[in-house]
């Protein structure tokens, strides 16, 4: 807002040394290129690209999601703007068994964004083959106060097809102060916790409880400032613009930073893994009419099914 010095960012709670904070570079070569990409991928765990989705649809998606919240009272008209109202009419996920909320991550435009020809070609491309989106996206609307923890995702999707991308996709602005996705620079060297969750067998056991152990092991024991210190690294993040995507290997550690919106806006994005496409596409967790998601219950059991209050 004109004239409002936008809030110094936090991490659960923590403010961030200026030292501690970096921007994503933005990756500059050839995203037609398969070794580019790759190359990209494999050096830094990450590859941050501005203007390569259709903002237009992006909006459009924003747009969609933000209504059908709207309808159950949480987000004030105009709807695009996504300012929370902080009460709600929807029924508890649970109950519905999570139905409204898989209407919602399968809105015909939003599918557009995260399984459209544009972000296949991409995703084709890093993956150096042709590839497939998993069915089970996590659409995260965030409200203020909340955010996501430092993990790694490897845990997560172990035990079916590899290698898998994360892409992570801001659906709409996302400023520093609404709370975006950070990651911890060069943490796709930290062996001792890569190390530490390779060695799980997810093929005997990917139970909930083991999974989360694994992502969120290591990491997330200390605060997050002490780890980047200790390991004289930075959290790296953007202000992200409609039509930016990153992608992120399986092993760079991630959450994100504490959304702080002084206007309480709720920052919306949603992540999508993809595989090669000629791999079995069989981990009833993530594909098929209803997946189950890695905790079993669903879409109603997702972080982002909570209602916005
Ligand atoms: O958007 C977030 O808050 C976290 C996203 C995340 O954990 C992921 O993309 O794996």
């Amino acid at each position: 807002m004109p004239g409002l010095t936008p809030p110094s960012p936090t991490i659960q709670g923590h403010p961030i040394p200026g030292e501690r904070l970096g921007t994503l570079t933005t990756f500059t070569g050839d995203p037609t290129s398969p070794t580019d990409l790759a190359t990209g991928l494999e050096e830094d765990g990450y590859l941050f690209m501005r203007d390569v989705l259709d903002a237009d649809l992006v909006r459009a998606a924003r747009l969609e999601v933000f209504r059908q919240l709207a309808s159950m009272g949480e987000i004030a008209d105009p709807p695009s703007d996504g300012i929370a109202t902080g009460t709600s009419r929807r029924m508890d996920p649970f109950e519905d068994e999570g139905l409204f909320w898989q209407k919602v991550s399968e809105g015909p435009v939003l599918r557009r964004l995260t399984h459209g020809m544009e972000i296949q070609t991409i995703m084709d491309t890093a993956l150096g083959e042709p590839s497939r989106g998993f069915d089970l996206i996590y659409l995260r609307p965030t409200a203020v106060g909340k955010a996501t923890s430092l993990h790694y995702d490897y845990p997560f999707f172990a035990g079916s097809a590899q290698p898998m991308i994360n892409a992570w996709i801001p659906i709409g602005s996302i400023p520093i102060e609404d709370g975006p996705l950070v990651i911890v620079e060069n943490s796709n060297r930290f062996s001792d916790l890569i190390d530490e969750f390779l060695d799980v067998d997810y093929t005997a056991d990917r139970s909930n409880d083991v999974v989360q152990a694994a992502a969120y092991g290591g990491a997330s024991d200390t605060n997050p400032i002490q780890l980047v210190t200790d390991r004289d690294t930075r959290l790296l993040t953007a202000n992200f613009q409609p039509g930016d995507l990153l992608l992120l290997s399986m092993f760079t550690l991630h959450g994100s930073l504490d959304n702080i919106s002084p206007i309480g806006r709720v920052r919306l994005s949603c992540d999508v893994r993809f595989q090669p496409a000629a791999q079995p596409a069989d981990d009833e967790r993530y594909f098929g009419e209803y997946p189950k998601g890695s905790k079993g219950g669903g879409y109603g059991d997702m972080r982002g099914a909570q209602p916005l209050t």
